[in-house]
């Protein structure tokens, strides 16, 4: 076989390089994960060789009988683990799907009700700077003053006045428990249609740690390289009512040729997810994060809505060190070797690109097998980091700690 004899050299040195990042310092991205060596093998087999443009059974493409197989499996596998009558599992990336939903519901300009960004939502429920916002007539509902959940009679006064056509519910910032009932209510009360972005939960919905929006949601979207732990994707459920708008507006309207190589490794993942390891794991996120809240608090932090359901929590700086900004605290962390993101925190008086606050997740760091106890030493990580952002010789001390306690938990160890 004639293949290149290349050895590209600088992508393996950077691959290696990666490898010992991920090894050896913590990730705490709330949407991200470690794929396992199943999933990662799926994601670089043979099917990224494959043009397989339509769906099983109706490809416009020759050669497709085993892909057909595929698809079909990782379909059948999603289905079961939400309750769903219907999945389109071709979407890139979640983005992708929730814009090819908007596609199959909606004309542009049309009206629909979603979580602000800068309250929790996403890009794609509606930011003016995204196409989402650009095609369709977005309006946004918040969280509460009070007590920073998602304000439900604002949704209903918002959804009556402006009679959207669709409501879209979750979040990529929000700690707490989205319950789709409410939701529900008020769209059959205006006769929208109810779509629930589920990205950063479709690991812990699966797990049996959060309600399942597909039980009362028309449609239910995700990524699946989040909490589910797969292949970076996207995946749409919806009810019979919809499948065949839906499936037209993800192929055609929105992608060409299907990943099928993703695809496979979706199924995988789909298969890990529905072990009784996996639920383990998914209550282990949720405890690990609320140990990591409660001891973040104990820190002075201040935490959005006063702690976390779910996998993540929304940390306010501001108590803590009034001038410490979440871009900062971003940083000097990453000095450390702790990763996250800074982040809004609800009606923050600084700039999207500064913030007074970070977001934290356990994900990452529950695959690799830490529990509640590392979760304490990970507070204590944090804050003596912040505490010495203006002494390098203690941020490389901290670091050194860090690599000390990620140790024994290499997820790539080989
Ligand atoms: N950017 C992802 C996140 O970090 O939440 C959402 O798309």
């Amino acid at each position: 076989m004639p293949w290149p004899t290349l050895v590209d050299a600088e992508i393996e040195r950077l691959t290696a390089a990666e490898i010992q990042r991920q090894n050896t310092g913590l990730q705490l991205i709330a949407s991200e994960n470690f794929a396992s060596p199943a999933v990662m093998a799926a994601t670089g087999s043979v099917f990224t060789n494959k043009y397989a443009e339509g769906y099983p059974g109706r490809r416009y493409y020759g050669g497709n009988q085993v892909v057909d197989d595929v698809e079909d499996l990782a379909r059948d596998r999603i289905c079961e683990l939400f309750g769903a009558s219907h999945a389109n599992v071709q979407p890139h990336s979640g983005a992708n799907a929730n814009m090819a939903v908007y596609q199959a519901l909606l004309d542009p300009g049309d009206t629909v009700l979603g979580l602000r960004l800068d309250h929790g939502g996403h890009l794609t429920h509606g930011s003016p700077v995204n196409a989402s916002g650009m095609t369709y007539d977005f309006v946004g509902y918040g969280l509460t003053p009070s007590d920073e959940r998602i304000d439900m009679d604002q949704v209903e006064t918002l959804a009556k006045k402006h009679r959207p056509k669709l409501i879209v519910t979750g979040a990529t910032a929000y700690p707490r428990t989205i319950d789709a009932k409410p939701f529900r209510d008020i769209a059959d009360e205006i006769g929208a249609v109810l779509l629930f972005d589920a990205a950063h939960i479709a690991g812990l919905i699966v797990g049996g740690v959060h309600p399942n929006p597909m039980d009362v949601a028309d449609i239910v979207t995700f990524t699946t390289h989040k909490t589910l732990r797969g292949p970076r994707g996207g995946c749409i459920l919806t009810t019979d009512e919809h499948a065949a708008a839906i499936d037209k507006a993800v192929f055609p309207g929105q992608q060409g040729g299907p990943q099928e190589h993703a695809i496979a490794a979706k199924a995988v993942a789909f298969a890990e997810a529905a072990t009784d390891e996996f639920k383990a794991y998914a209550a282990q996120i949720v405890a690990n994060a609320a140990a990591l809240a409660e001891s973040l608090a104990r820190h002075g932090f201040r935490l959005v809505s006063g702690g976390t359901d779910n996998h993540l929590m929304l940390v306010d700086l501001r108590p803590f060190d009034a001038e410490l900004t979440g871009k900062e605290a971003q940083l000097v962390l990453d000095e450390a070797g702790i990763t996250l993101n800074r982040n809004s925190i609800p009606d923050d008086p600084r700039s999207p690109f500064v913030t007074s606050g970070i977001r934290i997740g356990t994900p990452a760091v529950t695959t690799q097998g830490m529990t509640e106890t590392h979760m304490v030493e990970i507070a204590d990580l944090i804050a003596e980091t912040f505490r010495s952002r203006d002494d390098k010789a203690l941020i490389a001390s901290v670091r050194e700690r860090v690599r000390t306690l990620c140790e024994p938990f290499a997820p790539y160890p080989f």
